[in-house]
């Protein structure tokens, strides 16, 4: 059979660009086309970054349907059954609200498809196709195959080095997808060695681990972690807020090149968090696990969510405040959306307050339900506002980055993607948005952590920098490095040892310094492992 796998068109919010839909690819369908048995001829057309043709004549249509895309969706799938092409839908939105997919599709597919997809090749090329396959038994998280990243020739993607180590999240956060019905959330983490090979297969040494939580299972995190430190790689990932339980944890994120943390803060209101169920984040620990991973050279950025019952308007101003105050550099932040089949949608529901149903507002860029304590124009308004607010010059220059070796990455993400994202897009359509990123990621990662800077330094006894500006051109080549301005320096000790490669010590007393303790220049003393 000829299989033609879609990602339909997302809808756009006004504050992204471009950029965001063309991000990076749909892993869903790299992974259903590495799940195609070779008989078969597979191909995966992203409507995203591409004109998609529809006038064609393939076997079997595989559409993966989000909520904000299953519009779009429902048109592809008609122009296809219009003409008698067998069309299947998957993906979240149809795991979560089959009902909503099965008038328009020959059959639909809850929940993952490794068990499911190739006995649905079969009934396809015997003209047998079932009308609702559903996953029972839980995928052998071992069984899930390495991506075909080969199908994406010639697509235009900011990254294609994004991959996952599991699947699910031991939470259930009552506005997140895990806590529908017919998701299997159960965390489960992929054996190392599959991890490494699918690293291998991506064939680049910086990497995007898009895990819902790559602390999922701390244990396994750690024993990862020390081999991803073998590897020399340059990595990002997301964590659960409580992430600064595990300062051990943090430290071998920092010394295996991990370079930003995505969490999910959500709000600094606690009555929300415990309306959301989201008990595992502790507001009176937010600031000291900001401060912890910045120590260690890492960027955060922090999810943010507005609208719940406890928000009124000063949520916007008190929001902001504390994102300056802790000099985050980067904000992602939506207004709570009631995804069909969560929780959340179940209890606004039932109270009567969702009043839009036009799903392709539910892109967190629109208030879809009634707030408790604001009006919809004020929820909108406020999302709006803080978007400028945040990536304004003076929200740029007030989070100056704590950490010297920080500020390539800071300012390539707040100017080349937030604040000129239009231009810098249409610039990545004309000369490559891969060519582009790549030069964005040299610019903003510019060199290779320590290990290789000793290895370019051939030192065999203690290294002694007499300047500040020696020490964090060395240190900055390590990325490890949290300085501020003046003659007396902040350095932040811990940070610089967690590079792996590095200990530093005060050339007067001979100890190492307390993390943060201020040192005068021409004070520090570096000893290559
Ligand atoms: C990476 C990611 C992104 C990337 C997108 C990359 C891309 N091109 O797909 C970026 C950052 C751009 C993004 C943006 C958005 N995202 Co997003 N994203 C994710 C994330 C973290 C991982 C998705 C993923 O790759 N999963 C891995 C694959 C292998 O799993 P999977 O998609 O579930 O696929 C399996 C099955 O579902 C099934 N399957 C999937 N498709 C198909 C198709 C067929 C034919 C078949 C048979 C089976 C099948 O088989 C797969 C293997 O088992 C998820 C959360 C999550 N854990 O899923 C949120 C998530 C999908 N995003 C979500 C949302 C809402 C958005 C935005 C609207 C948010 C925004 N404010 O901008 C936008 C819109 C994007 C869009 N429409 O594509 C929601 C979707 C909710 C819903 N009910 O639809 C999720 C679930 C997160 C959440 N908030 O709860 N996102
Ligand atoms: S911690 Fe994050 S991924 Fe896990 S259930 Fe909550 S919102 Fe979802």
């Amino acid at each position: 059979m000829r299989i033609k796998l879609i990602s339909p068109r997302t809808t756009m919010r006004r504050m992204d660009s471009d950029w965001k839909t063309r991000m990076s690819p749909p892993l869903s369908l790299l992974v259903l086309g590495a799940l195609t048995p070779p008989e078969h001829e597979v191909g995966i057309d992203d409507e995203n970054v591409e004109k998609i043709t529809l006038d064609d004549h393939p076997d079997l249509v595989g559409i993966t349907v989000k909520v904000d895309t299953f519009y779009r969706a429902v048109e592809i799938a008609r122009h296809y059954t219009q003409r008698g092409i067998p069309v299947v839908m998957g993906g979240i939105h149809v795991t979560a609200r089959p009902e909503d997919c099965l008038p328009y599709a020959d059959a639909v597919v809850v929940g993952e498809a490794e068990h499911i997809w190739p006995r649905l090749l079969e009934d396809a090329a015997r003209g047998a196709l079932k009308k609702v396959y559903r996953n029972t038994a839980p995928v052998d998280i071992a069984a899930v195959p390495v991506p075909r990243w080969e199908l994406l020739k010639g697509k235009n993607y900011l990254f294609t080095n994004t991959m996952r180590i599991g699947r699910g999240c031991p939470w259930r956060c009552d506005f997140c997808y895990n806590s529908s019905d017919n998701i299997d959330a159960r965390y489960r983490m992929k054996p190392i060695p599959n991890i490494i090979r699918e690293i291998e297969a991506l064939g680049i040494d910086h990497v995007m681990f898009i895990d819902d939580n790559f602390i999922g299972s701390p244990r396994g995190a750690r024993e990862l972690i020390r081999e991803l430190k073998r590897m020399n790689l340059t990595w990002h990932t997301a964590v659960s807020a409580d992430v600064g339980r595990h300062e051990d944890i943090l430290d071998l994120m920092s010394e295996s090149g991990c370079k930003s943390l995505f969490i999910g803060f959500e709000t600094v209101n606690r009555e929300n968090l415990l309306k959301c169920r989201k008990t595992q984040n502790r507001i009176e620990r937010y600031d000291e696990t900001i401060a912890k991973i910045h120590q260690r050279g890492m960027m955060v950025n922090a999810s943010i969510v507005f609208g719940f019952d406890g928000d009124d308007t000063s949520v916007f101003p008190a929001t902001l405040e504390w994102l300056v105050r802790n000099r985050v550099a980067t904000m992602t932040a939506h207004i709570l959306t009631p995804y069909p089949g969560t929780s959340l949608y179940r209890r606004l529901s039932g109270e009567g307050r969702i009043v839009d149903y036009d799903l392709t507002h539910y892109n967190t860029a629109h208030a879809v339900f009634l707030p408790m304590r604001m009006s919809r124009a004020e929820l909108e308004e406020g999302h709006r506002w803080i978007y400028r607010r945040f990536y304004s010059w003076e929200g740029i220059l007030r989070r100056w980055p704590v950490s010297s070796g920080q500020v390539t990455a800071y300012l390539t993400f707040a100017l080349v993607y937030r604040k000129f994202g239009k231009l810098t897009c249409g610039l990545g359509k004309l000369f490559g948005m891969r060519n582009l990123a790549m030069a964005a990621r040299a610019f903003a990662y510019p060199a290779k952590r320590t290990k290789n800077l000793s290895a370019e330094r051939t030192v065999s006894s203690w290294l002694r920098f007499d300047t500040l500006g020696e020490f964090s051109g060395f240190a900055a080549k390590g990325n490890v490095v949290g300085l501020s301005g003046g003659k007396k320096a902040a350095i932040s000790h811990r940070a610089l040892v967690s590079s792996g490669s590095a200990a530093c010590i005060c050339s007067r007393t001979g100890r190492a310094p307390a993390c943060g303790a201020s040192l005068p220049d021409s004070a520090l003393l570096c000893r290559p492992d």
